[in-house]
């Protein structure tokens, strides 16, 4: 035994360490592969749905392509980390304890890194599970086109060479899934590329339009799948809104309480 100024580690082999992390991990991804609501998309309008339905006891599975959460929300826009939010969407920075301030009539800044941390945080703290380092690379489809589940692979599978890189992805099924996947609407497009939906993209800067027309247009684009978020604006054909993220706090709410009604909770 070796020891340390606090005292000695407690005692562990190698093996023992690699064993218990491989059962920790199976155990937990079995429960993975169904759940209530499989978000595609670490970003603030898929951190708040999925910690606001975690919350109110629905199960939630949440697959991020990065291997850090929180997409564009640990910067404020041109790499400047103070993030701006229009009020009423504050209402969230208070609600997660995010000092912020006023530094116009109804609009806030607070410091982009501290705001990112507490949110992921609070999910984590809400019981949202969460695969990082996940990629989704298609849908799982029933009858009638619904949207039954993702398919998903590890995202370093995408960089390897392809001659060593046949390799299957896996699915996780789910009674609804959410496009939170940014401007990219990565789920929607799944769809509008075999022709089931239609996608135009997102239109040129009109923030005062966009926060708006993103809460409002939140909700269902297809059976069983809800977009929110800057996917909305993507689906829809509505205005991006730049570095203000009020809206995608609340469109993050919004898609909750949907589901909320949708699964009877
Ligand atoms: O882009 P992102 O932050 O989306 P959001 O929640 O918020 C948008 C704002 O950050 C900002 C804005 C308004 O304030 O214009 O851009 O709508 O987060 C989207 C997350 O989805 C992940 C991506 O890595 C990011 O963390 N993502 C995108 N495609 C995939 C994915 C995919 N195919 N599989 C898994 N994750």
């Amino acid at each position: 035994m070796t020891s340390n100024e606090f005292g000695s580690f407690s005692h562990a082999t190698e093996s023992q360490i690699t064993r218990l992390l491989v059962g920790e991990f199976a155990g937990w991804f079995q429960d993975c592969v169904e759940t209530d609501v499989l978000i595609a998309g670490g970003g603030p309008s898929g951190l708040v749905c999925a910690r606001e339905l975690a919350r109110k006891g629905v199960k939630v599975v949440l697959v991020e392509r990065n291997n850090y959460l929180g997409g564009g929300f640990w910067s404020g826009g041109f790499l400047m980390n103070k993030v701006i939010v229009r009020a009423p969407g504050d209402a969230v920075l208070s609600d997660l304890g995010v000092p912020f301030k006023e530094v116009a009539p109804g609009i806030v800044v607070a410091e982009a890194p501290h705001a990112c941390s507490r949110l992921i945080a609070a999910a984590c703290e809400a019981g949202v599970r969460i695969l990082n380092l996940t990629s989704v690379e298609d849908v799982v489809i029933r009858e009638n086109n619904r949207v039954a589940g993702l398919v998903i692979n590890w995202t370093p599978v995408y960089s390897l060479p392809r001659q060593i890189s046949c390799i299957d992805p896996v699915a996780i099924e789910a009674q609804v899934v959410v496009d939170a996947t940014g401007h990219e609407a990565a789920i929607v497009r799944h769809l509008a590329d075999r022709g089931i939906v239609s996608i135009p993209g997102c239109h040129p800067m009109w923030v005062e339009k966009s926060e708006d027309e993103v809460v409002k247009r939140t909700g269902f684009v297809h059976p069983g799948l809800l977009v929110i978020g800057m996917s909305v604006a993507s689906a829809y054909g509505l205005p991006r809104m730049g570095p203000s993220f009020g809206a995608m706090f609340l469109s993050g709410i919004k898609g909750a309480n949907i589901l909320l009604d949708h699964l009877n909770k």
